[in-house]
């Protein structure tokens, strides 16, 4: 049997080049990857973190930007416990696309879904997008949101660590209180589930 407690889905979309795969290979595997090639459909990658001592297996979708890839990234949507919509700080069209991504998610995505906005490559020197429009996108989207940098490996373990630390809350929240039988002095454990659906509310702000 594996050894984990919860396992949520974590699926990121977002305009091509942006920064997706550099993001997940960051966090998955500590790099960023010179020369990252475009994302063909949809790739794969997992890793376990400790969130309190509780262990999180965290099975992070990354998609392709591409238009010509809709299709196939739009059946990853359904079974996510969270969606990471990923823009390029220093690309205004990556922003301006933004509403055209929510209204995927909306059609596609559990309504429930933990939304997340990420505005990455904050350490190039030719930002487009201050922090105070990603915040008001966020806010006004009900979406969390974090700046990032994939290449300086600036918040990129802080948003995958919070994400799961924020469906683990959502997911105890809606676990049942173990009815109490046992002898005193006895210990209870909660049950042990993967939530099959996320959040009731993602309002706040992950910063
Ligand atoms: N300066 C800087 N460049 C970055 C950063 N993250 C990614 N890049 C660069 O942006 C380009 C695209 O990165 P990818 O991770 O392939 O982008 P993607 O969103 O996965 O693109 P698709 O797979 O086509 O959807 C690459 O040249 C990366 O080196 C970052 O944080 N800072
Ligand atoms: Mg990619």
């Amino acid at each position: 049997m594996e050894d984990y407690r919860f396992l949520f889905k974590v699926v990121l979309v977002g305009n091509a080049g942006v920064g997706k795969t550099c993001l997940v290979r960051r966090f998955t595997q500590g790099l960023f990857p010179p020369g990252q090639g475009a994302t063909i459909g949809v790739d794969f990658m997992i890793k376990t973190v400790d969130i309190n001592g509780e262990k999180v297996k965290l099975q992070i979708w990354d998609t392709a930007g591409q238009e010509r890839f809709r299709s196939i990234t739009q059946s990853y949507y359904r079974s996510a416990h969270a969606l990471i919509l990923v823009y390029d700080v220093s690309s205004q069209p990556s922003f301006d696309c933004l509403p055209d991504w929510l209204r995927e998610i909306e059609e596609y995505a559990n309504a429930k879904v933990l939304r997340v906005l990420v505005g990455n490559k904050t350490d190039r020197e030719d930002r487009e997008i201050p922090t105070y429009v990603g915040e008001d996108f966020a806010q006004r989207n009900n979406m969390y949101f974090m700046e990032t940098s994939a290449k300086e490996a600036d918040n990129v373990e802080k948003l995958f660590m919070e994400i799961a630390h924020a469906l683990i809350e959502q997911a105890k929240a809606r676990e049942p209180v173990p009815e109490y039988k046992g002898n005193p002095g006895q210990s209870v454990t909660l049950n042990h589930r993967t939530p099959s659906t996320t959040s009731d509310s993602c309002c706040s702000r992950l910063l």
